[in-house]
């Protein structure tokens, strides 16, 4: 398993406690990693079990999308003439009514949604925020294409019970847990506290995620290259450049393998386990990338930095960035650190 080949001693007693029992399921490994700390309440952890249980769900509809209607655009009607809702509404849906009512969230934010998302009223409010995007890649569903849930949550850090937008808009260094869904082959759920990260594997026959990858690390250099280069008119030169660095046409460094799904948690997660670069430039049409940062490049940073890889915008580090919207969009260079590095340095010169 390309995890355990490079296990610290301390991770590797991890990897020894756990495997002496067959199944760690996803519950347990929370329970265990929260007793680490004397003074956590288990709002962090209730916010992950919630997670867990919306992407069980979330992946039933996935594997299903095919047989029932619920493929295609929003607002049209489906054969039954009911009201058709696209499938990543529906997901954003199953979360936000899973995390609403825990008393873990002073607000949400989704990439299906314009504003803050408030707690109803009758529920307790909670010192967590979570922003999410609940179905990244949803138009690949209707080619069987692997889609996914990302997710982020921060602390709040403003006055008062209600949620605000500055609880929000925190650099994603301020992330206390990120992690994703990939509703591929398997599905799989990926997630950091900021001590490692650890992959869970859906058994769909007993309905629970069992460890499957604990203390994953993303190789040091990569094989894969992930990037669409039908824009490769729209980039700036540094850029075009960078990119004959990474296939080995200027003869600096071995060409990687271009692998590009289109769906960003599947040619992240490939890269995360093979080792590689996933890159969504700025362009001249996208002046500022298309990938949205507090809730696709933020918590995947996380995960990366976390793996022992790196993110950056091409200028600073990722986690840096101060948000000033919710929906900000960010060029987007992430993987392993020593194909970061060389993006660091090329980008760098301007
Ligand atoms: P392009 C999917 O629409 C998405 O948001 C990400 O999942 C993916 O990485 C990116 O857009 C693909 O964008 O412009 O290459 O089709």
């Amino acid at each position: 398993m390309e995890g355990r080949a490079t296990l610290s001693l301390a991770a590797l007693r991890n990897v020894v406690n756990y495997t002496d029992t067959s199944v760690v399921t996803i519950e347990r490994y929370i329970i265990e990693q929260e007793r680490r700390f004397p003074d956590a309440t288990g709002d962090l952890s209730g916010i992950l079990y919630d997670l867990a249980l919306a992407s069980k769900i979330i992946a039933n509809k996935v594997r299903l999308a095919g047989l029932v209607d619920i493929l295609g655009g929003h607002g049209t009607e489906n054969v039954q003439g009911e009201a058709q809702q696209k499938l990543d509404v529906i997901a954003n849906d199953i979360i936000v009514k899973a995390m609403d009512h825990g008393g873990r969230l002073c607000t949400m934010a989704s990439e299906e949604q314009e504003g803050l998302i408030p707690i109803p009223e009758q529920f307790r409010r909670g010192k967590y925020v979570l922003l999410f995007d609940p179905l990244d890649g949803s138009s690949n569903i209707d080619v069987n294409v692997p889609v996914g849930t990302i997710f982020s949550v921060l602390r709040k850090v403003t006055e008062g019970e209600e949620g605000q937008m500055a609880d929000a808009l925190q650099p994603g260094m301020k992330q206390v847990a990120a992690g994703y869904v990939n509703y591929g082959s398997s599905t799989m759920l990926v997630y950091t506290t900021g001590r490692g990260v650890h992959g869970f594997t859906l058994d769909p026959s007993i309905g629970e995620f069992l460890l499957s990858h604990p203390n994953m690390r993303i190789p040091e250099q990569g094989r894969y290259l992930s990037v669409n280069d039908a824009y490769e008119q729209h980039w700036e030169e540094n850029v075009r450049a960078l990119m004959r660095r990474y296939r080995g046409l200027d003869g600096q460094r071995k060409a990687m393998n271009v692998r590009y799904v289109g769906s960003l948690v599947a040619d992240f997660h490939r890269n995360l386990l093979g080792g590689g670069l996933f890159a969504y430039p700025a362009n001249t049409k996208s002046p500022n990338g298309k990938l949205r940062l507090l809730y696709e490049c933020n918590p995947l940073a996380f995960i990366a930095e976390q793996a022992g890889g790196a993110a950056i915008d091409g200028q600073q580090r990722i986690l840096d960035i101060q948000p000033t919207s919710l929906h900000q969009r960010t060029p987007y260079f992430v993987g392993s650190k020593a194909d970061v590095e060389i993006a660091s340095e090329m980008l760098a010169k301007g």
